[in-house]
């Protein structure tokens, strides 16, 4: 097993745990008849606090047995919480039907709290820690009156694994706590793994009256502590997820020498060698897919497979041994976009959904299936919509919610690499890098190196989507698909990218991909799907040091020539047209990216003001 490095950056101080033991008013005797017992001394003193805030009328620690589980979605389906969906078609699945002012994370609500703004940086809302504790204080008091709190302890990473880390949360949400089942490694193997260590990530969350003028999500990252409250949302309610994986742990990472990007994982199987590559997207641009994706017969036939270890979340390290990137998946389960997921565009998702699932804000059957836009060729002739509305075709109305999604247990995938739970995660060649983008943006370039390759990260841009509140199809500068994932100053975040290079040997070669153009009469110019193996095929080539590519003003082009198009309706010169970099349209995109680097202003790193100018003078 690798350890973590040690690298040459400035000395990493563990983050210190905020002392709640101390402000507890519990002691041994006024503890409540019935109150769970946990293992961990500091955990128990930090619960008991939590409880004695929140006063909820009973208290339930969860196990991660299948019992437990089972007792709790038929409890939640008791509560109205979840509808027990046609269990001999979707086995162990349940539809919820969110709060509709509750759809999304919400980035207007979500902030970073430190006691210094600078730690923040300009990307990120910023409260002092003070004053948010003081503020959700006040907000959690007594805020679980009549309910339940769950106590949901789980593990991110494969046992075992260097970067795998513990979190607690502690939860009045029944959707949340059966989700977190599904999305980490939940229950008794956190009191395992944790010991009596008090390094765990401090997770209090309520959906409180579920008001979006009192919906806080806190982080705060130098007391390893997320405070969540007034939504239900999967990524503002799941806190191991982006609170925890991404921007907490970004900045562990930050500060220990490591990484947690917003990626996915996949294997390519040609013959006997497998390459593993990394991919960061903008939330609802086919991550999933890429993911998940199938090759077409040809591709299969010729022995080609790709494996998913994971669809989201990367945690990747250094290893000392071979100066090379791995990485790991954190999560246990996948939380995928619904519309647009069929048996043609996804089969493994769809798989992956069949069983001990939770849909969320999906339509509802007669017969007791679920239904999404994009599920089938045809409309249902009717259903029942996502806020429980009768729903026929022609009415004006989505049936379900464009951001409905599935949280399915990863290990329903058929296409899961074998190496999700290998603790010493996979070596990564490639990191590929994508936006949504109609226009100007080509289909494929390589960077021109490490330090290229973070501008190009750096000014990723990508067209909105319906996975964060706020208007859909506008270009926002997305860096590393990170933006609203980025729990520490961006400037930092910068620098840190650039330092990973001094600490890798042979670092992964990194890619632009742009699945999304699209041509004069609005019709996309690349297939996308499983044909966009055409394109990984190149890169793995090139980072196998078998493939040519052009240089030009981006970077490392393929020539039509160099991608397989056979079998596809695509001519060299359609390739061609995909490719083509304006330059008239690219000089607009370097004005575009001013947009974040006048956000940044006086703390630019200079190594991006230099790839910049390198850039303008190849114009
Ligand atoms: C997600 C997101 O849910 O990126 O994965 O929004
Ligand atoms: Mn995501």
């Amino acid at each position: 097993m690798q350890s973590i490095p040690n690298q040459n950056q400035a000395a990493p101080t563990p983050p210190p745990v905020a002392d709640f033991s101390r402000q507890s008013r519990h002691t041994a005797d006024n503890i409540p008849p019935g109150f769970p017992s946990v293992p961990n001394a500091r955990a128990a003193a930090w619960i008991r606090w939590c409880t004695d805030m929140c006063r909820p009328d009973r208290v339930v620690l969860l196990d991660g047995t299948p019992r437990q589980r089972a007792q709790l979605l038929e409890q939640g389906v008791a509560e109205g919480v979840f509808i027990r969906l046609n269990q001999s078609l979707l086995p162990g699945c349940y539809l919820h039907r969110s709060n509709p002012n509750d759809v999304a994370r919400s980035e207007q609500n979500t902030y970073i709290c430190t006691p210094a703004r600078d730690m923040a940086g300009p990307t990120n809302n910023w409260l002092d820690s003070r004053s948010a504790y003081e503020t959700l204080r006040k907000l959690f008091d007594g805020c679980m009156a009549g309910r339940t709190l769950y106590i949901v302890p789980f593990v991110m990473g494969p046992i075992g694994s260097p970067l795998t880390r513990v979190g607690i949360q502690l939860t009045d949400s029944l959707y949340a706590a059966a989700s977190m089942g599904v999305m980490t490694r939940m229950g008794d193997i956190a009191w395992e793994v944790l010991g009596q260590s008090d390094d765990f990530t401090h997770c209090l969350h309520s959906i409180g009256d579920c008001d979006p003028d009192r919906r806080y999500i806190c982080h705060f990252p130098l007391d390893n502590t997320i405070w969540s409250f007034g939504s239900g949302y999967g990524g503002n309610a799941l806190l191991g997820k982006k609170c925890m994986a991404l921007r907490i742990a970004g900045f562990q990472g930050f500060a220990q020498g490591w990484m947690a990007e917003h990626m996915l994982i996949s294997g390519v199987q040609i013959d006997h060698e497998k390459t593993y590559v990394a991919a960061a997207f903008p939330s609802a641009c086919g991550k999933t897919n890429f993911a998940m994706l199938i090759p077409p017969d040809d591709y299969k036939r010729a022995g080609w497979r790709v494996s998913t270890v994971g669809d989201d979340i990367a945690w990747m390290w250094v290893d000392h041994a071979t100066g090379r990137l791995r990485a790991i998946n954190p999560e246990a389960g996948y939380f995928g976009v619904l519309p647009g997921t069929s048996p043609a565009t996804n089969p493994n998702a769809m798989a992956a959904m069949a069983r001990d699932t939770i849909y969320t804000n999906a339509a509802l059957l007669p017969d007791g299936d679920v239904w999404w836009e994009g599920k089938t060729a045809h409309p249902p002739a009717h259903c029942v919509d996502w806020l429980g509305q009768p729903w026929t075709p022609g009415c004006g109305r989505k049936a379900a919610h464009p951001n409905s999604r599935f949280t399915a247990p990863m290990r329903n995938n058929p296409a899961l690499d074998p190496a999700a739970e290998d603790p010493a995660g996979v070596e990564i060649s490639a990191i590929i890098f994508g936006g949504r983008r109609s226009s100007a943006v080509p289909l494929v370039y390589q960077a021109f190196n490490w330090m290229h390759g973070v501008y190009v990260g750096a000014t990723l841009g990508s067209e909105t989507t319906a996975a964060a509140s706020g208007k859909i199809g506008v270009v926002r500068r997305d860096p590393m698909a990170m933006l609203p994932f980025i729990g520490y100053n961006i400037r930092d975040y910068f620098l840190h990218w650039f330092r990973m290079r001094t600490a890798m040997t042979d670092c992964p070669r990194i890619f632009h991909v742009n699945w999304f153009r699209k041509n004069s009469g609005g019709g996309f110019m690349w297939p996308g799907f499983g044909e966009n193996i055409r394109i990984l095929e190149w890169i793995i080539h090139r980072c196998r040091g078998r493939a040519y590519a052009m240089e030009t003003l981006l970077g490392w082009m393929p020539r039509p020539e160099d991608i397989n198009l056979k079998g596809l309706a695509l001519s060299p010169a359609d390739f061609a047209a995909a490719q083509k970099v304006n330059v008239e349209e690219f000089k607009a995109e370097i004005l575009a990216e001013e947009e974040l680097f006048i956000k940044l202003a006086g703390d630019l790193p200079k190594e991006i003001i230099f790839i910049r100018e390198l850039l303008i003078s190849r114009l």
